[in-house]
């Protein structure tokens, strides 16, 4: 094997890029992407290789050839970033960026999408709890700016979730729709981790988000215009654990006062 081909062959890990949360606009090239789906993980050991091979299952039946999937791991501790790494040389689709300095689930997404070169963005949760199948349907629909994975309208539904979290999914979304009235009007579920967007909707604009939900991030701060949702039922976690923390409510509070602000703004 030439130097040339194996340099090319082989694609490390990359570290995340620092900075503003910037995504940059890319110029149409020859090869590239059409859909460049975003995977955060964090300790997601049990998870990662049977949920990304569902993924490569759904997107090459779709879009086969045109799409690329990045993980950014945050320095997992249980070894999530290296198993996922080691699925690079058989998935030629597959990237994976790690994130040393950097916490927050949001900003991981944002940090992936620096580096993406597709026309569309996206991104799902590791843990199956967003349906890897539903990208299909997503894929389909995605005519507008943004193609929202719903839990609360198209059949879309909380599946087998406790009461504990439903009564606190509720609550955020009533603290969402309170303070941003209008945003949260767009769409029928503003705190999903699952939807598509065109690069150009949040192309060179500054993101600013705090924690988990960057959705809302997007509907405030992006230029977001025909929207369409797909619906799914939300499952369980059945391996590993969730990262919600105690203090992550009070963050939530931030981020959408934060976010009020920005919209007030932007009105002005
Ligand atoms: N890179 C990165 N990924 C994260 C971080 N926090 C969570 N994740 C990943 O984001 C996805 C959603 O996190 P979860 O902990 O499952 O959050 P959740 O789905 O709201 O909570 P559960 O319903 O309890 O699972 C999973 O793929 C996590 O591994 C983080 O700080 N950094
Ligand atoms: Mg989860």
């Amino acid at each position: 094997m030439s130097l040339e081909h194996s340099c090319r062959e082989f694609r490390p890990t990359v570290l995340a890029p620092t900075g503003p949360l910037i995504v940059p606009a890319v110029i149409a090239e020859p090869g590239q992407p059409e859909l460049s789906l975003v995977v955060p993980t964090l300790n997601e050991a049990e998870n990662i290789a049977d949920f990304l091979a569902a993924v490569r299952r759904t997107l090459d039946a779709c879009l086969p050839g045109r799409y690329e999937v990045i993980v950014v791991d945050d320095d997992s501790a249980d070894g999530t970033g290296v198993i996922a790494a080691g699925l690079m040389e058989s998935f030629p689709q597959l990237r994976v960026v790690s994130r040393h300095q950097e916490a927050g689930l949001a900003a991981a997404v944002i940090r992936g999408w620096q580096l993406s070169r597709g026309r569309t963005l996206g991104t799902i949760n590791a843990d199956f709890q967003h349906p890897p199948a539903v990208l299909a349907t997503m894929w389909e629909r995605h005519t507008g700016s943004l193609t929202v994975a719903t839990r609360h309208s198209d059949g879309g539904g909380l599946g087998d979730w406790g009461v504990r979290r439903r009564i606190l999914s509720w609550g955020a979304n009533r603290i969402g729709r309170c303070l941003l009235p209008e945003a949260c009007a767009r769409v029928s579920d503003p705190l999903s981790g699952c939807y598509l967007l065109r690069r150009e909707v949040i192309a060179g604009i500054e993101l600013r988000p705090l924690g988990y939900k960057s959705l809302l991030e997007i509907l405030v701060r992006g230029n977001v215009r025909e929207i369409h949702e797909c619906g799914y039922q939300m499952h369980e976690r059945e391996r590993g654990y969730s990262k919600v923390r105690a203090l992550q409510p009070l963050q939530y509070l931030r981020h959408m006062l934060r976010l009020r602000a920005a919209a007030r703004e932007r009105k002005t």
